[in-house]
């Protein structure tokens, strides 16, 4: 039996909160419809590949008076993409909702994410081995991954693990990508008569997959608590020392929701958000004159530290490197089989290749990126033809173009401090945190929500539990068909069919909150201290000290 910590031993006991209609028991469900959907855009070309899928209504669940039979099923489950807080406990609400329908029912757990239904590679839950991972982090159950699901092949693939298994339902616990993969997956069933219902659940700290229906997706409430937490203990040690600037890049892919949040946490001095320099055209030099700006202003008054926050996906979103990476991403992709290229042995040579391939203004913007950041930029494209920004060092790139605007304002006599700065990136340090009680409820009713859509015959929907602001009780279940939230957008190079990403809205009440305040946090020092999440917890992890002090004090006892 592998040792748990204490945290964990408690966290095992905590019973996940259910909507009360779902609390019922999952036969006793009664599906109300409301009425035919239409894809966010690009209507027709949706329509069109997904003939099968398209248009069906929003559902939810309320209690009806009669509880009906419900008939064995083998239920699939797969983990897709980045890990995010409460995976574990979606499959614990789906496995507790489908032994509870039927327990004849089985759950099999498809292993390495995607690509272990197309290889044929997974587990059978059981009890004993579902509670080891009630209310943990992680992923680590049965592993996750970024395979792309969209090819015949791999569908026909799919199919005969489905039939070899008996079973008659997959669920695909993922992002904007792996629940378009869910999409086309369930389409694809659907088409061929496999009688396979596809479900998805919306997973990504990211929280860039929502829409009225899914208010928020799992793990965005532990993760940006859990760098809200070590944002606050940053800004305590820059308040202390008061000699550097904290430059802290902070994962999310696309949108800045996750930064954004944060920064509403802690309320650091600078808070760049991408879908903000966008909308204003901001070139990477105006967002280095407007960090010099806040910088000089600061030292001016004494003050040569402070705490900027900049997200991930920020590179993407500043005009020039935007239209840059889409030429880039389309030359990536023919150079995908490009002799030359394959056997370009140094960077310089592929930079040069890449720069001779690039429209002019584009290389450019290229030729002027430092050799680290270009070879970033020239990394492996993620399955879905992502470049992966969080291999981009984008904080440090700042650092370095700051520092020399500031040594030019320096020698003009603008600038009269120091500027000495720490770079950090918060990212996998909050993915796979102990969900907190907000995620661990609203993961296990995902999960056991996924079960109820399955049990109603669905195929194409993604699980929704939304009235997130209220007590878990009141919080409304059902299911709201994937080619509702889709549109058409350009990947390696074609367009194609995807889940739009909900970006941050610049006139929305949560950036209003930021940029109402932001001039205040940048001169005056209004940091907060969120703290650890966890903080309330068993008295064995809070009130006693760490392993290091009590071995080495334990040893010091046998010594005396
Ligand atoms: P998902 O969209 O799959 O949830 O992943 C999100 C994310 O955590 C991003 O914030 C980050 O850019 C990316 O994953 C990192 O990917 P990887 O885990 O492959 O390094």
């Amino acid at each position: 039996m592998t040792k748990l910590s204490p945290l964990q031993e408690e966290r095992l006991k905590y019973q996940p909160k259910l909507p009360q209609s779902l609390s019922q028991g999952i036969n006793s469900l009664e599906m109300v419809e409301g009425s035919a959907t239409q894809s966010v855009r690009d209507q027709e070309q949706i329509k069109a590949l997904f003939s099968n899928t398209y248009g069906k209504p929003v559902v939810t669940f309320k209690v009806s008076g009669s509880s009906k039979a419900s008939e064995a099923k083998n239920v699939g489950v797969i983990l897709s993409g980045g890990q995010a807080p409460g995976g574990h406990n979606v499959i614990a609400g789906l496995y507790d909702a489908l032994k509870s329908a039927n327990p004849a029912n089985k759950l099999y757990g498809f292993l390495g994410g995607p690509s272990g239904i197309i290889d044929g590679k997974y587990i059978e839950f059981t009890d004993e081995f579902m509670n080891q991972y009630r209310n943990t982090g992680g992923f680590d159950i049965i592993g996750s991954g970024r395979t792309k699901l969209e090819t015949e092949d791999q569908f026909r693939e799919s199919l005969k693990v489905c039939q070899k298994l008996g079973i008659s339902a997959v669920v695909i616990i993922g992002g904007d990508d792996s629940n378009t993969n869910a999409a086309l997956l369930a389409e694809w069933f659907v088409k061929n008569n496999t009688g396979i219902q596809v479900i998805g659940c919306p997973k990504t700290i990211d929280g860039d997959l929502k829409n009225e229906q899914i208010e928020i997706s799992f793990g965005f409430d532990t993760a940006t608590k859990t760098y809200a937490e070590l944002i606050g203990n940053i800004q305590r040690d820059a308040n202390s020392a008061k000699k550097y600037w904290h430059f802290i890049k902070i994962m999310g892919r696309s949108a800045s929701h996750v930064a954004l949040e944060a920064a509403l946490q802690t309320q650091p001095n600078i808070t760049l958000i991408s879908e903000e320099v966008e909308a204003k055209q901001m070139s990477l030099e105006s967002i280095v004159n407007y960090m010099s700006d806040i910088i000089a202003k600061r030292a001016a008054n004494g003050k040569n530290f402070g705490i900027a926050i900049i997200p991930e996906g920020l590179i993407e979103f500043i005009p020039e490197m935007k239209s840059m990476i889409a030429n880039l991403n389309d030359i990536m992709a023919e150079l995908e089989s490009d002799s030359n290229f394959l056997a370009a042995t140094s960077m310089h040579d592929k930079f040069a290749i890449v720069e001779r391939r690039l429209d002019d203004v584009n290389a450019s913007v290229f030729s002027s990126l430092p050799a680290g950041i270009k070879a970033q930029l020239l990394a492996d494209r993620d399955p879905h033809g992502n470049v992966q920004v969080s291999k981009i060092e984008t904080e440090k790139l700042l650092i370095e173009m700051i520092s020399s605007k500031l040594n030019e304002m320096k020698s003009q006599g603008q600038f009269v401090g120091k500027f000495s700065a720490q770079s950090h990136f918060f990212g996998y340090e909050g993915r796979c945190a102990f969900p907190s009680n907000f995620d661990a409820d609203y993961c296990y009713s995902l999960g056991y929500n996924a079960f109820a859509l399955i049990n109603n015959g669905l195929t194409g929907y993604l699980s929704s539990v939304r009235n997130l602001t209220k007590p878990a009780s009141e919080w409304i279940a059902g299911g709201i068909p994937l080619t509702m939230m889709m549109n058409m957008e350009k990947r390696h190079g074609e367009m194609k069919p995807v889940i739009q990403k909900a970006l941050v809205k610049l006139d929305g009440p949560v950036f209003k909150q930021l940029s109402d305040n932001r001039d205040d946090w940048a001169m005056n020092d209004r940091y907060l201290f969120p703290g650890a999440i966890q903080y309330f917890g068993p008295s064995s992890v809070c009130d006693i000290t760490t392993r290091t002090l009590q071995l080495e004090r334990a040893k010091e006892l046998v010594n005396a």
